[in-house]
């Protein structure tokens, strides 16, 4: 089970030698950060071998790939992660030891690559990892942004963004591949000239461009010496300056270009399911995808002659609306470029594109004012226009004279392009990404399209890859499912199911109620650290860690923890188990009511965590800059995962699939993945409380609800609603969280009061947190309910989500890769 180019000797001798190459350093002196990227480059070493053993058996076998394409990919830390995969973690720990150092703490040099605001991203990256790990040839096409998610600092209880300058030591992984630059083109005008044949074409004028320099990221495979590439795009000028120019209209132009190409890849957007439509972002997605595709038609004519074959070697799956623009690309790139028909070019296009769907909400759909498309992509824009008149014959042979189904499906209409309907009217495949959610696409959000090309939707329920959330960030517990069931989990987790005889064996539950508590030790001690807070690791680790938005409810967990200190401080000696409520959580920079949200949760702790009298029963936890890495450790010290989301709002979620795996038992809502994780492991071993999603639905289509009712008639409602605004977490300004309760009351911006239905849960809620608690006192009833967690996440593996694209949607041949001794 282990990696013999890794071998010890061999190893600590590339480390010194890279110390020396790199940084004129012997291993005495050098810097942490230097030593990361010495061992970073001796693993890459080892990888770039088996990447180019990969490209070779591609050539020769030349399967099928698939291009994912994602504003997003949510990687983190890429060196603790590919020794895993190399199965040399063990190896190169014992060898770092013998250097004098800890490998832990030399991971801890790399920065998170956070090209990614939260699930969407995320998923992305694990996906990857299961392509890889499969054995399946793919792409990720991304772009390379200087600037990633920001850094969140806590100050004075408010958040603070820092840009997140993660290249700034380099990357040691990425490679620069300037002989696959291309140049992207924006604006100008479109003129058209007729050939000899008379056939018409279209030449783009007056444009500014850029040149797209790939960069690619090694994505390396379990055990298999598979090695896959996330390529990202980076932004470059197309002419250097011409200082002697004096024709102004060149210098003009030179220096926009110069600034376009600065601008266009400097930071990624910090929003998750909200649409700002800002110009810049349509540029970006521009700028990758036509990159990327380009790219991809290019590779393919290396290999054949015929472009009509183009759907049998390569599929390309939209991870969102996001990228959705490539399908008006590849039309472009295949009739202005490789001279087809519109009928040929369609054919391809709607056989290559697949569109997944990631969310119902209203705010994140991407639609563009039509002004601001055509400017910025002309040719891009006409052809939209034509699929869009195509289309809408479609839709009245369908439905004669029926402007209630344009009005509804129309790709452009009342000014605007909507992303959305383009991907479902060219793709040939439409997903969600839970059972739950599907069934609403299907049946509310896109019932119409549903109702004409019921063929296309499909579900896939999303995964997590076991191998960084449980191999990687709980080494004790992954230790412990390898000693009693063998370690197949690793590369398929349906094996773990074997765990569930366990479930009521004295000795394992110890054991696993054990190896928590030394993980709540761990994060007790970060907290220490970071926080300069003491929790008790005996305490219940109640955790709800996930990017702020007002759908998933920070709010209503806490109101819960203000209703609870009410209650210990009406009742000093009631029965009360201790918890440390945790919290992680990023705000987009301009979303004030989430911001607000984070000062409350921040105010509250400061009160709880310094009343004297209430004998630490109660902690309350904000944890500074959420992200992958600090996230394995968080799973891996949760006891109660909180996935409160109103339901019907959260299309899946993954974190839930990660706290399972790391044996924490669900607290939540009948919505997205939830629902199958609760079919998997049992109602009675997880706290399901609230409205239905067709409640939700039901309620919303009469308008909502009346929150005054519930204001007047609970007196624990009240009384923590009143201390949002008389200042008892906020005595300066008794004002400050005014908008949170008139976001539970009041109709702002004339929308409904508390349109997330916060209040109409709240009962039902602390009812499910009293189980919670009842359940925690008896210790081997909550570790027997830990192990049948733990034993049913099976289904929550990426590797499971991407057999069925594959076997669904993608068809991908596999790939074998032998390394020579
Ligand atoms: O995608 C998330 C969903 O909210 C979550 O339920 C699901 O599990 C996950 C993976 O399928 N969606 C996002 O994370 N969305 C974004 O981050 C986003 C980013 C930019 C946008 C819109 C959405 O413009």
């Amino acid at each position: 089970m282990y990696n013999k180019a890794f071998e010890k000797e061999s190893f600590k001798k590339e480390v010194k030698d890279n110390l020396k190459i790199l940084y004129r350093k012997t291993i005495e002196d050098a810097t942490k950060q230097q030593i990361f990227q010495a061992v970073s480059y001796a693993v890459k070493d080892v990888i770039i071998d088996q990447w180019m053993a990969t490209q070779k058996q591609i050539e020769k076998q030349d399967p099928k790939t698939v291009y994912y394409l994602s504003m997003e990919f949510l990687m983190g830390r890429a060196l603790g992660n590919s020794l895993i995969n190399e199965r040399a973690f063990t190896e190169v720990k014992e060898a770092m030891d013998e250097l004098g150092f800890d490998l832990n703490s030399i991971e801890d040099e790399e920065p998170d690559p956070a090209l990614g605001n939260g699930g969407l991203g995320r998923l992305a990256a694990c996906f990857l990892d299961s392509l890889s790990t499969m054995g399946y040839p793919a792409y990720g096409c991304g772009i390379r942004y200087r600037y990633g998610m920001f850094e969140q600092k806590i100050e004075n209880g408010y958040q603070l963004e820092v840009p997140d300058m993660w290249l700034k030591n380099g990357n040691p992984f990425e490679m620069k591949r300037p002989e696959y630059a291309t140049e992207i083109r924006f604006g100008g005008t479109i003129r058209v000239e007729r050939d000899c044949q008379g056939r018409e074409k279209f030449i783009q004028e007056n444009y500014q461009s850029v040149n797209a320099i790939p960069y690619d990221i090694p994505i390396v495979g379990y055990g298999n010496n598979v090695v896959n590439a996330l390529r990202i795009w980076d932004a470059e000028a197309i002419n250097t300056f011409q200082l002697d120019s004096f024709d102004k209209g060149d210098y003009n132009k030179a220096v926009e270009q110069q600034n376009l190409a600065q601008t266009i890849v400097e930071v990624l957007y910090p929003n998750d399911n909200h649409n700002a439509g800002k110009e810049l972002r349509l540029k970006q997605q521009y700028f990758f995808i036509s990159a990327s595709l380009q790219r991809a038609v290019a590779k393919f004519k290396e290999k054949h002659d015929d472009i009509h074959r183009l759907p049998e070697k390569v599929v390309f799956q939209l991870n969102d609306t996001h990228p959705t623009v490539a399908i008006p690309e590849l039309m472009r790139i295949l009739m202005d470029e490789e001279g087809l028909t519109w009928n040929e070019a369609w054919d391809i296009t709607t056989r290559a594109c697949a569109y997944t769907n990631h969310t119902i909400m209203s705010e994140a759909l991407e639609k563009w004012p039509i002004e601001l498309f055509s400017r910025l992509l002309p040719r891009i824009y006409q052809i939209v226009e034509e699929i869009n008149r195509r289309f809408l014959i479609e839709v009245d042979r369908r439905y004669p004279c029926n402007q209630e189904k344009v009005k509804k499906m129309a790709i452009i209409y009342d000014g605007q392009v909507k992303m959305a309907h383009l991907a479902i009217v060219s793709g040939f495949s439409v997903n969600g990404v839970a059972r739950l959610h599907t069934e609403i696409l299907k049946n509310q959000e896109l019932k119409d399209f549903y109702e004409m090309m019921p063929q296309k939707f499909n579900n896939k329920t999303n995964g997590i890859t076991q191998r960084r959330f449980l191999l990687h960030g709980n080494p004790m517990l992954a230790d412990w499912v390898t000693d009693h069931i063998g370690n197949d989990w690793i590369t398929d987790l349906s094996q773990i199911r074997k765990l569930a005889i366990y479930a009521d064996d004295k000795k394992a539950q110890q054991e696993v109620m054990n190896i928590k508590y030394q993980n709540k030790l761990r994060l007790a001690k970060y907290i220490r650290e970071h926080n300069g807070i003491e929790v008790d690791p005996r305490s219940i680790f109640d955790v709800q860690v996930k990017r702020l938005h007002e759908y998933k409810r920070q709010l209503l967990n806490i109101l819960h923890v203000m209703h609870l200190y009410n209650q210990l401080k009406e009742h000093p000696d009631m029965e009360f188990y201790p918890r440390t409520f945790i919290f992680g959580a990023k705000a987009a920079a301009g979303y004030r009511t989430a911001k607000l949200t984070i000062k409350l949760i921040n105010a509250v702790a400061d009160v709880i965590n310094n009343d004297k009298n209430i004998g630490g029963r109660i902690k309350v936890v904000f944890i500074e800059n959420y992200r992958v890495s600090n996230a394995e450790m968080i799973f891996a010290a949760s006891d109660v995962s909180e996935q409160i989301s109103t339901a019907s709002k959260e299309a899946s979620g993954t974190g839930n699939m990660k706290f399972m795996l790391n044996g924490a038992l669900t607290l939540g809502t009948m919505d997205g993945a939830n629902v199958e994780i609760v079919e998997e492991v049992g109602e009675e071993h997880a706290f399901i409380f609230g409205l239905s999603a067709d409640e939700v639905i039901r309620f919303e289509n009469q308008g909502g609800y009346n929150p005054m009712d519930i204001f007047n008639n609970d007196q624990d409602i009240r009384k923590v609603l009143m201390q949002l605004i008389n200042g008892y977490y906020s005595p300066r300004d008794p004002e400050l969280f005014r908008d949170l309760y008139d976001s539970l009351l009041n109709s702002r911006n004339c929308g409904r009061p508390d349109t997330y239905f916060i209040l109409k849960d709240f009962k039902a809620y602390a009812e499910a947190q009293k189980r919670v608690e009842w359940a925690y006192r008896n210790e081997e009833g909550w570790a027997r309910s830990s192990i049948l967690n733990i034993a049913g996440a099976g289904k929550f593996s990426s590797d499971r989500t991407i057999q069925e694209y594959i076997d669904e949607i993608w068809h991908l041949d596999k790939i074998r890769v032998e390394m020579p001794e």
